[in-house]
Protein backbone atom coordinates (compact mmCIF):
# COMPACT_ATOMS: atom_id res chain seq x y z
CA UNK A 1 0.00 0.00 0.00
CA UNK A 2 1.18 3.23 -1.02
CA UNK A 3 0.11 4.78 2.35
CA UNK A 4 1.16 8.54 1.46
CA UNK A 5 -0.72 8.47 -1.75
CA UNK A 6 -3.66 7.47 0.21
CA UNK A 7 -3.45 10.31 2.90
CA UNK A 8 -3.32 13.08 -0.26
CA UNK A 9 -5.98 11.24 -2.20
CA UNK A 10 -7.94 10.78 0.67
CA UNK A 11 -7.64 14.57 1.28
CA UNK A 12 -9.39 15.62 -1.66
CA UNK A 13 -12.60 13.34 -1.08
CA UNK A 14 -12.76 14.84 2.83
CA UNK A 15 -15.71 13.52 5.22
CA UNK A 16 -17.93 16.28 6.10
CA UNK A 17 -17.36 16.68 9.79
CA UNK A 18 -19.37 15.19 11.86
CA UNK A 19 -21.58 12.98 9.18
CA UNK A 20 -21.61 9.40 9.84
CA UNK A 21 -23.46 7.06 7.55
CA UNK A 22 -24.11 3.22 7.62
CA UNK A 23 -23.50 0.54 5.43
CA UNK A 24 -27.60 -0.16 5.26
CA UNK A 25 -29.90 -3.12 3.62
CA UNK A 26 -28.28 -1.62 -0.10
CA UNK A 27 -24.83 -0.02 0.72
CA UNK A 28 -25.00 3.85 1.67
CA UNK A 29 -28.08 6.00 0.43
CA UNK A 30 -28.47 9.81 1.23
CA UNK A 31 -28.03 13.00 -0.70
CA UNK A 32 -25.46 12.99 -3.58
CA UNK A 33 -24.08 16.14 -1.70
CA UNK A 34 -22.49 13.86 1.30
CA UNK A 35 -21.03 11.24 -1.11
CA UNK A 36 -18.11 11.86 -2.23
CA UNK A 37 -15.54 10.79 0.59
CA UNK A 38 -17.69 7.57 0.43
CA UNK A 39 -17.16 6.68 -2.41
CA UNK A 40 -13.40 6.96 -2.67
CA UNK A 41 -13.09 5.01 0.45
CA UNK A 42 -15.75 2.29 -0.80
CA UNK A 43 -13.33 2.09 -3.93
CA UNK A 44 -10.24 1.29 -1.84
CA UNK A 45 -12.79 -1.36 0.44
CA UNK A 46 -13.38 -2.90 -3.04
CA UNK A 47 -9.43 -3.45 -3.82
CA UNK A 48 -9.50 -5.11 -0.09
CA UNK A 49 -12.39 -7.12 -0.65
CA UNK A 50 -11.41 -8.00 -4.60
CA UNK A 51 -7.34 -8.90 -3.04
CA UNK A 52 -8.66 -10.85 -0.16
CA UNK A 53 -11.43 -13.28 -2.55
CA UNK A 54 -9.31 -13.23 -5.28
CA UNK A 55 -12.58 -12.44 -7.73
CA UNK A 56 -13.57 -9.60 -9.23
CA UNK A 57 -15.82 -7.24 -7.18
CA UNK A 58 -18.34 -4.68 -8.48
CA UNK A 59 -18.85 -0.95 -7.62
CA UNK A 60 -22.68 -0.03 -8.04
CA UNK A 61 -23.58 3.49 -8.08
CA UNK A 62 -27.11 4.48 -7.56
CA UNK A 63 -29.92 4.93 -4.86
CA UNK A 64 -32.43 3.06 -6.75
CA UNK A 65 -35.98 4.07 -6.27
CA UNK A 66 -34.89 7.30 -4.29
CA UNK A 67 -35.12 10.81 -4.71
CA UNK A 68 -33.07 11.76 -8.29
CA UNK A 69 -31.04 14.14 -5.39
CA UNK A 70 -30.21 11.07 -3.70
CA UNK A 71 -27.18 8.72 -4.33
CA UNK A 72 -26.03 5.31 -3.34
CA UNK A 73 -23.50 3.12 -3.40
CA UNK A 74 -23.00 -0.85 -2.81
CA UNK A 75 -20.36 -3.39 -3.53
CA UNK A 76 -21.22 -6.68 -5.59
CA UNK A 77 -19.27 -10.00 -3.93
CA UNK A 78 -17.73 -12.59 -6.26
CA UNK A 79 -20.92 -14.69 -7.03
CA UNK A 80 -22.70 -11.74 -7.93
CA UNK A 81 -24.47 -11.63 -4.24
CA UNK A 82 -24.70 -8.65 -2.04
CA UNK A 83 -20.99 -8.11 -0.01
CA UNK A 84 -20.93 -10.34 2.90
CA UNK A 85 -22.04 -9.30 6.81
CA UNK A 86 -18.90 -8.91 7.79
CA UNK A 87 -17.49 -6.97 5.46
CA UNK A 88 -20.59 -4.58 5.35
CA UNK A 89 -18.95 -3.46 9.00
CA UNK A 90 -15.75 -2.69 8.14
CA UNK A 91 -17.59 -0.55 5.25
CA UNK A 92 -19.24 1.16 7.97
CA UNK A 93 -15.94 1.81 9.97
CA UNK A 94 -13.95 2.75 6.84
CA UNK A 95 -17.09 5.47 6.12
CA UNK A 96 -17.20 6.60 9.26
CA UNK A 97 -13.34 7.04 9.78
CA UNK A 98 -12.08 10.61 10.40
CA UNK A 99 -9.17 11.68 8.06
CA UNK A 100 -6.46 11.03 10.46
CA UNK A 101 -7.89 7.67 11.39
CA UNK A 102 -7.60 5.99 7.27
CA UNK A 103 -4.81 4.43 7.60
CA UNK A 104 -5.31 2.55 10.33
CA UNK A 105 -8.74 1.69 9.50
CA UNK A 106 -7.33 0.08 6.43
CA UNK A 107 -4.60 -1.94 7.90
CA UNK A 108 -7.00 -2.86 10.28
CA UNK A 109 -9.35 -4.92 7.71
CA UNK A 110 -6.81 -5.85 5.58
CA UNK A 111 -5.13 -7.97 9.22
CA UNK A 112 -8.24 -8.85 10.64
CA UNK A 113 -9.07 -10.44 7.28
CA UNK A 114 -5.64 -11.58 6.56
CA UNK A 115 -5.36 -9.98 2.91
CA UNK A 116 -2.65 -10.34 0.81
CA UNK A 117 -1.94 -7.01 -0.26
CA UNK A 118 0.61 -8.16 -2.78
CA UNK A 119 -2.70 -9.76 -4.30
CA UNK A 120 -3.96 -8.18 -7.62
CA UNK A 121 -7.33 -6.46 -7.48
CA UNK A 122 -10.14 -5.83 -9.94
CA UNK A 123 -12.69 -4.06 -10.11
CA UNK A 124 -15.82 -3.49 -12.35
CA UNK A 125 -17.76 -0.38 -12.20
CA UNK A 126 -21.57 0.51 -12.83
CA UNK A 127 -23.61 3.79 -12.29
CA UNK A 128 -27.31 4.85 -12.99
CA UNK A 129 -28.39 8.38 -14.50
CA UNK A 130 -28.17 10.03 -12.10
CA UNK A 131 -26.54 13.51 -12.94
CA UNK A 132 -24.34 12.99 -9.75
CA UNK A 133 -23.51 9.55 -10.87
CA UNK A 134 -20.57 10.43 -13.46
CA UNK A 135 -19.14 12.33 -10.84
CA UNK A 136 -19.26 10.06 -8.12
CA UNK A 137 -18.23 7.18 -9.82
CA UNK A 138 -15.00 8.79 -11.04
CA UNK A 139 -14.32 8.94 -6.88
CA UNK A 140 -14.47 5.41 -6.96
CA UNK A 141 -12.27 4.90 -9.49
CA UNK A 142 -9.83 7.48 -7.92
CA UNK A 143 -10.11 4.87 -4.47
CA UNK A 144 -9.48 2.17 -6.64
CA UNK A 145 -6.60 3.55 -8.49
CA UNK A 146 -4.73 4.65 -5.19
CA UNK A 147 -4.27 0.97 -3.85
CA UNK A 148 -3.36 -0.47 -6.93
CA UNK A 149 -6.79 -1.62 -8.39
CA UNK A 150 -7.25 -2.28 -12.05
CA UNK A 151 -10.82 -1.71 -13.20
CA UNK A 152 -13.42 -2.16 -16.25
CA UNK A 153 -15.83 0.63 -15.81
CA UNK A 154 -18.81 -0.43 -17.72
CA UNK A 155 -20.84 3.61 -17.16
CA UNK A 156 -24.05 3.08 -17.34
CA UNK A 157 -25.51 -0.13 -16.40
CA UNK A 158 -28.90 -1.19 -14.37
CA UNK A 159 -27.77 -2.77 -11.06
CA UNK A 160 -28.63 -6.55 -12.24
CA UNK A 161 -26.74 -5.88 -15.02
CA UNK A 162 -23.72 -5.10 -12.85
CA UNK A 163 -24.40 -8.25 -10.69
CA UNK A 164 -24.60 -10.64 -14.06
CA UNK A 165 -21.02 -8.54 -15.14
CA UNK A 166 -19.59 -9.66 -11.86
CA UNK A 167 -20.76 -13.54 -11.94
CA UNK A 168 -19.67 -14.37 -15.83
CA UNK A 169 -16.12 -12.46 -15.18
CA UNK A 170 -16.12 -15.36 -11.97
CA UNK A 171 -16.93 -18.89 -13.05
CA UNK A 172 -14.84 -18.08 -16.18
CA UNK A 173 -17.33 -17.43 -19.02
CA UNK A 174 -19.65 -20.23 -17.65
CA UNK A 175 -22.32 -18.34 -17.29
CA UNK A 176 -22.27 -15.96 -20.04
CA UNK A 177 -20.41 -12.99 -21.31
CA UNK A 178 -19.10 -10.16 -19.17
CA UNK A 179 -20.81 -7.68 -22.02
CA UNK A 180 -23.60 -5.61 -22.24
CA UNK A 181 -23.83 -8.16 -25.99
CA UNK A 182 -23.25 -10.96 -23.86
CA UNK A 183 -26.42 -10.23 -21.46
CA UNK A 184 -28.47 -9.10 -24.30
CA UNK A 185 -27.91 -11.85 -26.31
CA UNK A 186 -28.17 -14.72 -23.38
CA UNK A 187 -31.54 -13.59 -22.24
CA UNK A 188 -33.28 -12.96 -25.96
CA UNK A 189 -32.15 -16.07 -27.24
CA UNK A 190 -33.73 -18.20 -24.12
CA UNK A 191 -36.82 -15.58 -24.72
CA UNK A 192 -36.92 -16.14 -28.38
CA UNK A 193 -37.28 -19.84 -28.04
CA UNK A 194 -39.49 -19.90 -25.23
CA UNK A 195 -41.84 -18.34 -27.14
CA UNK A 196 -41.24 -20.50 -30.33
CA UNK A 197 -42.49 -23.20 -27.76
CA UNK A 198 -46.13 -21.88 -27.66
CA UNK A 199 -48.42 -24.13 -28.74
CA UNK A 200 -50.88 -20.93 -29.59
CA UNK A 201 -48.76 -18.08 -30.76
CA UNK A 202 -51.63 -16.82 -32.10
CA UNK A 203 -51.64 -13.17 -30.60
CA UNK A 204 -48.51 -12.49 -33.05
CA UNK A 205 -48.47 -8.80 -31.95
CA UNK A 206 -47.87 -8.64 -28.57
CA UNK A 207 -46.79 -5.77 -27.11
CA UNK A 208 -46.25 -4.22 -23.04
CA UNK A 209 -46.17 -0.51 -22.39
CA UNK A 210 -43.67 -0.23 -19.67
CA UNK A 211 -42.85 2.65 -17.36
CA UNK A 212 -39.37 2.72 -17.38
CA UNK A 213 -39.02 4.82 -13.71
CA UNK A 214 -37.40 7.78 -16.11
CA UNK A 215 -34.17 5.74 -15.48
CA UNK A 216 -31.23 3.33 -16.81
CA UNK A 217 -33.99 0.64 -17.44
CA UNK A 218 -35.31 3.08 -20.74
CA UNK A 219 -31.63 3.42 -22.41
CA UNK A 220 -30.89 -0.63 -21.91
CA UNK A 221 -34.49 -1.63 -22.98
CA UNK A 222 -33.94 0.25 -26.12
CA UNK A 223 -30.90 -1.03 -26.36
CA UNK A 224 -32.24 -4.37 -26.20
CA UNK A 225 -35.18 -4.20 -27.74
CA UNK A 226 -33.86 -5.19 -31.24
CA UNK A 227 -33.10 -8.79 -29.79
CA UNK A 228 -36.37 -9.52 -29.34
CA UNK A 229 -38.58 -7.52 -30.93
CA UNK A 230 -39.82 -10.74 -32.98
CA UNK A 231 -41.36 -12.26 -29.79
CA UNK A 232 -42.44 -8.85 -28.28
CA UNK A 233 -43.02 -5.26 -28.60
CA UNK A 234 -42.43 -3.05 -25.95
CA UNK A 235 -44.03 0.56 -25.46
CA UNK A 236 -41.47 2.49 -22.95
CA UNK A 237 -42.71 5.85 -21.33
CA UNK A 238 -40.71 7.44 -18.79
CA UNK A 239 -37.94 7.17 -20.70
CA UNK A 240 -35.82 9.73 -19.08
CA UNK A 241 -36.35 12.19 -21.90
CA UNK A 242 -38.75 14.69 -20.15
CA UNK A 243 -39.19 13.76 -16.46
CA UNK A 244 -37.65 13.64 -13.62
CA UNK A 245 -35.91 9.51 -12.04
CA UNK A 246 -38.44 8.26 -10.04
CA UNK A 247 -40.75 11.45 -9.73
CA UNK A 248 -44.52 10.51 -9.58
CA UNK A 249 -43.45 7.03 -11.50
CA UNK A 250 -41.75 3.94 -11.43
CA UNK A 251 -42.28 0.54 -9.27
CA UNK A 252 -42.22 1.77 -5.98
CA UNK A 253 -44.44 4.69 -6.73
CA UNK A 254 -47.31 2.36 -8.05
CA UNK A 255 -46.55 0.22 -4.86
CA UNK A 256 -46.68 2.05 -2.63
CA UNK A 257 -49.72 4.73 -3.53
CA UNK A 258 -51.22 2.06 -5.40
CA UNK A 259 -51.62 5.13 -8.09
CA UNK A 260 -50.84 5.32 -11.83
CA UNK A 261 -47.92 6.00 -12.79
CA UNK A 262 -48.00 9.92 -14.56
CA UNK A 263 -46.61 10.48 -18.60
CA UNK A 264 -48.26 7.12 -19.47
CA UNK A 265 -51.33 6.58 -21.98
CA UNK A 266 -52.99 3.44 -20.82
CA UNK A 267 -56.08 2.09 -22.25
CA UNK A 268 -58.75 -0.15 -20.19
CA UNK A 269 -57.18 -3.73 -19.87
CA UNK A 270 -53.88 -2.85 -21.38
CA UNK A 271 -50.77 -5.24 -19.89
CA UNK A 272 -48.54 -2.70 -18.10
CA UNK A 273 -45.48 -2.81 -16.01
CA UNK A 274 -43.52 -0.25 -14.19
CA UNK A 275 -39.61 -0.19 -13.57
CA UNK A 276 -37.80 1.30 -10.44
CA UNK A 277 -34.65 3.82 -11.39
CA UNK A 278 -32.02 1.23 -11.76
CA UNK A 279 -34.49 -1.47 -13.09
CA UNK A 280 -33.95 -4.43 -10.35
CA UNK A 281 -37.91 -4.37 -9.59
CA UNK A 282 -40.99 -4.54 -11.78
CA UNK A 283 -44.65 -4.75 -10.66
CA UNK A 284 -47.67 -5.13 -13.41
CA UNK A 285 -50.62 -3.39 -13.95
CA UNK A 286 -54.06 -3.02 -15.79
CA UNK A 287 -56.94 -0.38 -15.68
CA UNK A 288 -60.12 -2.02 -15.60
CA UNK A 289 -63.06 -1.06 -18.17
CA UNK A 290 -64.14 1.15 -14.82
CA UNK A 291 -60.92 2.87 -14.54
CA UNK A 292 -60.35 0.55 -11.50
CA UNK A 293 -56.48 -0.07 -10.92
CA UNK A 294 -55.37 -3.61 -11.00
CA UNK A 295 -51.82 -4.02 -9.17
CA UNK A 296 -50.04 -7.39 -10.07
CA UNK A 297 -47.37 -6.92 -7.46
CA UNK A 298 -43.88 -9.27 -6.55
CA UNK A 299 -46.40 -11.80 -4.78
CA UNK A 300 -48.04 -12.40 -7.80
CA UNK A 301 -45.04 -12.42 -10.27
CA UNK A 302 -43.52 -15.24 -7.13
CA UNK A 303 -47.63 -17.23 -7.39
CA UNK A 304 -47.40 -17.38 -11.60
CA UNK A 305 -43.63 -18.18 -12.11
CA UNK A 306 -43.85 -20.94 -8.95
CA UNK A 307 -47.30 -22.55 -10.61
CA UNK A 308 -45.51 -22.54 -14.21
CA UNK A 309 -42.42 -23.97 -12.67
CA UNK A 310 -44.00 -26.69 -10.51
CA UNK A 311 -46.17 -27.53 -13.62
CA UNK A 312 -42.94 -28.07 -15.84
CA UNK A 313 -41.45 -30.32 -13.19
CA UNK A 314 -44.27 -32.43 -13.22
CA UNK A 315 -44.20 -32.83 -17.07
CA UNK A 316 -40.25 -33.45 -16.71
CA UNK A 317 -40.96 -36.30 -13.94
CA UNK A 318 -38.82 -35.29 -11.71
CA UNK A 319 -39.05 -34.75 -7.93
CA UNK A 320 -37.17 -31.65 -6.97
CA UNK A 321 -37.76 -30.02 -4.29
CA UNK A 322 -39.39 -26.09 -4.87
CA UNK A 323 -39.98 -23.50 -1.94
CA UNK A 324 -40.86 -20.02 -2.51
CA UNK A 325 -39.61 -17.19 -0.78
CA UNK A 326 -41.62 -14.00 1.01
CA UNK A 327 -41.18 -11.14 3.35
CA UNK A 328 -43.52 -9.98 6.02
CA UNK A 329 -44.74 -7.24 3.34
CA UNK A 330 -46.12 -10.23 1.12
CA UNK A 331 -50.23 -10.04 0.95
CA UNK A 332 -51.63 -12.73 3.47
CA UNK A 333 -53.82 -13.93 0.13
CA UNK A 334 -50.52 -14.95 -1.62
CA UNK A 335 -48.86 -17.15 1.07
CA UNK A 336 -52.61 -18.36 1.75
CA UNK A 337 -53.21 -19.36 -2.21
CA UNK A 338 -49.73 -20.79 -2.10
CA UNK A 339 -49.70 -22.96 0.63
CA UNK A 340 -53.12 -23.96 0.43
CA UNK A 341 -54.10 -24.08 -3.12
CA UNK A 342 -50.97 -24.40 -5.32
CA UNK A 343 -49.45 -26.72 -1.90
CA UNK A 344 -45.50 -25.09 -2.45
CA UNK A 345 -43.84 -24.62 1.02
CA UNK A 346 -43.71 -20.54 1.64
CA UNK A 347 -40.99 -19.32 3.86
CA UNK A 348 -40.74 -16.15 5.40
CA UNK A 349 -37.13 -13.80 5.97
CA UNK A 350 -35.92 -10.30 7.01
CA UNK A 351 -36.69 -7.46 3.97
CA UNK A 352 -33.83 -7.05 1.75
CA UNK A 353 -32.74 -9.02 -0.89
CA UNK A 354 -29.57 -10.40 0.56
CA UNK A 355 -32.20 -12.34 3.03
CA UNK A 356 -34.31 -13.70 0.73
CA UNK A 357 -31.42 -14.98 -1.75
CA UNK A 358 -29.85 -16.71 0.91
CA UNK A 359 -32.64 -18.77 1.86
CA UNK A 360 -33.75 -19.70 -1.81
CA UNK A 361 -30.54 -20.81 -2.49
CA UNK A 362 -31.52 -23.65 0.17
CA UNK A 363 -33.73 -25.01 -2.84
CA UNK A 364 -33.44 -27.27 -6.10
CA UNK A 365 -35.50 -24.10 -7.02
CA UNK A 366 -35.92 -20.95 -5.20
CA UNK A 367 -38.16 -18.22 -5.97
CA UNK A 368 -38.01 -15.17 -4.57
CA UNK A 369 -39.61 -12.01 -4.32
CA UNK A 370 -40.75 -9.03 -2.41
CA UNK A 371 -43.98 -7.71 -2.77
CA UNK A 372 -42.33 -4.76 -4.08
CA UNK A 373 -41.11 -6.69 -6.67
CA UNK A 374 -37.43 -7.13 -6.49
CA UNK A 375 -36.86 -10.78 -6.98
CA UNK A 376 -35.73 -14.15 -9.42
CA UNK A 377 -35.78 -17.39 -9.02
CA UNK A 378 -32.30 -19.75 -8.39
CA UNK A 379 -31.83 -22.82 -9.62
CA UNK A 380 -29.21 -24.99 -8.24
CA UNK A 381 -26.22 -26.57 -10.31
CA UNK A 382 -27.36 -29.91 -10.04
CA UNK A 383 -30.79 -29.20 -11.53
CA UNK A 384 -29.51 -26.95 -14.38
CA UNK A 385 -26.96 -30.18 -15.34
CA UNK A 386 -30.41 -32.69 -14.78
CA UNK A 387 -32.33 -30.49 -16.76
CA UNK A 388 -29.89 -29.99 -19.79
CA UNK A 389 -29.82 -33.48 -19.79
CA UNK A 390 -33.55 -34.15 -20.03
CA UNK A 391 -33.78 -31.48 -22.66
CA UNK A 392 -32.11 -33.74 -25.34
CA UNK A 393 -34.80 -36.03 -25.45
CA UNK A 394 -37.27 -35.99 -28.32
CA UNK A 395 -40.00 -36.45 -26.18
CA UNK A 396 -42.69 -34.67 -24.40
CA UNK A 397 -40.86 -35.13 -20.91
CA UNK A 398 -37.92 -33.40 -23.60
CA UNK A 399 -40.06 -30.52 -24.48
CA UNK A 400 -40.99 -29.59 -20.98
CA UNK A 401 -36.90 -29.97 -20.26
CA UNK A 402 -35.97 -27.68 -22.68
CA UNK A 403 -38.44 -25.00 -21.28
CA UNK A 404 -36.98 -25.28 -18.12
CA UNK A 405 -33.77 -25.19 -19.68
CA UNK A 406 -34.75 -21.77 -21.17
CA UNK A 407 -36.08 -20.53 -18.27
CA UNK A 408 -32.89 -21.16 -16.20
CA UNK A 409 -30.96 -19.01 -18.71
CA UNK A 410 -33.90 -16.11 -19.14
CA UNK A 411 -33.58 -15.98 -14.87
CA UNK A 412 -31.01 -13.64 -13.55
CA UNK A 413 -29.26 -15.96 -11.46
CA UNK A 414 -27.27 -13.40 -9.26
CA UNK A 415 -29.98 -10.63 -8.68
CA UNK A 416 -33.88 -9.75 -9.00
CA UNK A 417 -33.72 -8.04 -12.27
CA UNK A 418 -36.84 -6.06 -14.38
CA UNK A 419 -35.58 -6.57 -17.53
CA UNK A 420 -35.28 -10.63 -17.34
CA UNK A 421 -38.48 -10.36 -14.90
CA UNK A 422 -40.30 -9.00 -17.82
CA UNK A 423 -39.31 -11.53 -20.06
CA UNK A 424 -40.15 -14.42 -17.78
CA UNK A 425 -43.27 -12.93 -16.95
CA UNK A 426 -44.32 -12.54 -20.40
CA UNK A 427 -43.20 -15.90 -21.85
CA UNK A 428 -45.45 -17.17 -19.35
CA UNK A 429 -48.29 -15.87 -20.13
CA UNK A 430 -47.61 -16.51 -24.02
CA UNK A 431 -46.68 -20.45 -22.99
CA UNK A 432 -50.09 -20.57 -20.73
CA UNK A 433 -52.34 -18.81 -22.86
CA UNK A 434 -53.34 -16.30 -20.05
CA UNK A 435 -54.41 -12.60 -20.19
CA UNK A 436 -52.74 -10.41 -17.84
CA UNK A 437 -56.68 -10.15 -16.19
CA UNK A 438 -56.12 -13.91 -15.79
CA UNK A 439 -53.07 -13.84 -13.63
CA UNK A 440 -54.54 -11.15 -11.31
CA UNK A 441 -57.47 -13.33 -10.84
CA UNK A 442 -55.74 -15.90 -9.60
CA UNK A 443 -56.55 -14.76 -5.98
CA UNK A 444 -57.69 -11.07 -4.56
CA UNK A 445 -55.32 -9.49 -2.68
CA UNK A 446 -56.35 -8.29 0.88
CA UNK A 447 -56.62 -5.11 1.01
CA UNK A 448 -53.52 -3.02 2.54
CA UNK A 449 -51.23 -0.28 3.62
CA UNK A 450 -48.03 1.26 4.06
CA UNK A 451 -47.22 4.29 6.36
CA UNK A 452 -44.32 5.78 7.49
CA UNK A 453 -43.51 7.26 10.85
CA UNK A 454 -40.96 9.60 12.13
CA UNK A 455 -39.92 8.87 15.33
CA UNK A 456 -37.04 10.22 17.61
CA UNK A 457 -34.97 7.25 17.82
CA UNK A 458 -36.30 4.27 15.12
CA UNK A 459 -33.59 1.88 16.70
CA UNK A 460 -35.96 1.38 20.00
CA UNK A 461 -38.23 -0.55 17.92
CA UNK A 462 -36.77 -4.76 16.88
CA UNK A 463 -37.90 -7.08 15.84
CA UNK A 464 -37.93 -10.86 15.50
CA UNK A 465 -39.79 -13.27 13.53
CA UNK A 466 -38.65 -12.49 10.58
CA UNK A 467 -40.00 -8.56 11.20
CA UNK A 468 -43.23 -9.90 12.33
CA UNK A 469 -43.30 -9.33 15.90
CA UNK A 470 -41.84 -5.92 17.87
CA UNK A 471 -39.51 -7.02 20.82
CA UNK A 472 -38.94 -4.11 22.05
CA UNK A 473 -40.19 -1.01 23.19
CA UNK A 474 -42.19 -3.33 25.82
CA UNK A 475 -45.57 -3.47 25.33
CA UNK A 476 -46.44 -2.63 21.32
CA UNK A 477 -46.48 -5.82 20.32
CA UNK A 478 -49.86 -6.62 22.89
CA UNK A 479 -51.27 -3.06 21.29
CA UNK A 480 -50.50 -4.27 18.00
CA UNK A 481 -52.24 -7.40 18.81
CA UNK A 482 -55.00 -5.48 21.03
CA UNK A 483 -55.53 -3.45 17.60
CA UNK A 484 -55.51 -6.18 14.96
CA UNK A 485 -58.51 -8.06 17.08
CA UNK A 486 -60.99 -5.63 16.42
CA UNK A 487 -60.47 -6.38 12.61
CA UNK A 488 -60.94 -9.25 10.55
CA UNK A 489 -58.53 -11.19 8.48
CA UNK A 490 -56.39 -8.86 9.90
CA UNK A 491 -52.48 -8.43 10.19
CA UNK A 492 -50.04 -5.66 10.88
CA UNK A 493 -46.20 -5.31 12.01
CA UNK A 494 -43.87 -2.56 12.63
CA UNK A 495 -40.17 -2.58 12.08
CA UNK A 496 -37.62 0.52 11.74
CA UNK A 497 -36.41 1.20 8.07
CA UNK A 498 -33.25 0.44 6.66
CA UNK A 499 -32.93 2.54 4.19
CA UNK A 500 -34.64 5.85 5.90
CA UNK A 501 -34.67 7.38 9.37
CA UNK A 502 -38.39 6.05 9.59
CA UNK A 503 -40.31 3.30 11.51
CA UNK A 504 -42.56 1.57 8.38
CA UNK A 505 -45.78 0.10 9.77
CA UNK A 506 -47.75 -2.49 7.37
CA UNK A 507 -51.58 -3.13 7.77
CA UNK A 508 -54.28 -5.20 5.81
CA UNK A 509 -57.44 -5.81 6.64
CA UNK A 510 -61.20 -7.14 5.00
CA UNK A 511 -61.49 -4.16 3.69
CA UNK A 512 -59.72 -0.60 2.19
CA UNK A 513 -61.04 1.21 5.18
CA UNK A 514 -60.09 -1.12 7.77
CA UNK A 515 -56.81 -1.46 6.71
CA UNK A 516 -56.35 2.11 6.25
CA UNK A 517 -57.19 2.69 9.77
CA UNK A 518 -55.39 -0.40 11.51
CA UNK A 519 -52.42 1.37 10.40
CA UNK A 520 -52.71 4.36 11.44
CA UNK A 521 -53.94 3.27 14.68
CA UNK A 522 -50.63 0.97 14.73
CA UNK A 523 -48.18 3.90 13.94
CA UNK A 524 -50.22 6.16 16.79
CA UNK A 525 -48.72 3.09 18.59
CA UNK A 526 -45.70 3.40 17.31
CA UNK A 527 -44.90 7.03 19.00
C1 LIG B 1 -33.69 -1.94 -0.23
C2 LIG B 1 -33.65 -3.40 -0.57
C3 LIG B 1 -35.03 -3.94 -0.79
C4 LIG B 1 -35.89 -3.67 0.41
C5 LIG B 1 -35.84 -2.22 0.79
C6 LIG B 1 -36.48 -2.02 2.13
C7 LIG B 1 -31.91 -4.55 -1.80
C8 LIG B 1 -31.17 -4.64 -3.08
N1 LIG B 1 -32.85 -3.63 -1.76
O1 LIG B 1 -34.19 -1.21 -1.30
O2 LIG B 1 -34.92 -5.30 -1.00
O3 LIG B 1 -37.21 -4.02 0.17
O4 LIG B 1 -34.51 -1.79 0.91
O5 LIG B 1 -36.31 -0.71 2.53
O6 LIG B 1 -31.67 -5.28 -0.85
P1 LIG B 1 -36.67 -0.26 3.98
O7 LIG B 1 -35.80 -1.03 4.95
O8 LIG B 1 -36.42 1.20 3.97
O9 LIG B 1 -38.13 -0.58 4.18
ZN1 LIG C 1 -33.81 -0.77 -7.29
Amino acid sequence: MDLEAVTKHSAFHAKPSGLTLQYGTAGFRTTAAHLDHIMFRMGLLAVLRSKHTRSTIGVMVTASHNPEEDNGVKLIDPLGEMLAPSWEEHATCLANAEEQDILRVLTDISEKESVDLQQDAFIVLGRDTRPSSEKLSQSVIDGVTVLGGQFHDYSLLTTPQLHYMVYCRNTGGQYGKATIEGYCQKLSKAFMELIKQASCSGDENRSVKVDCANGIGALKLKEMQRYFSQGLSLQLFNDGTRGKLNHLCGADFVKTHQKLPQGMEIKSNERCCSFDGDADRIVYFYCDAGGHLHLIDGDKIATLVSSFLKELLLEVGESLNIGVVQTAYANGSSTRYLEEVMKVPVYCTKTGVKHLHHKAQEFDIGVYFEANGHGTALFSKAVEVKIKQLAELEDEKGKAAKMLANIINLFNQAAGDAISDMLVIEAILVLKGLTVQQWDALYTDLPNRQLKVKVADRRVISTTDAERQAVTPPGLQEAINDLVKKYKLARAFVRPSGTEDVVRVYAEADSQENADSLAYEVSLAVY
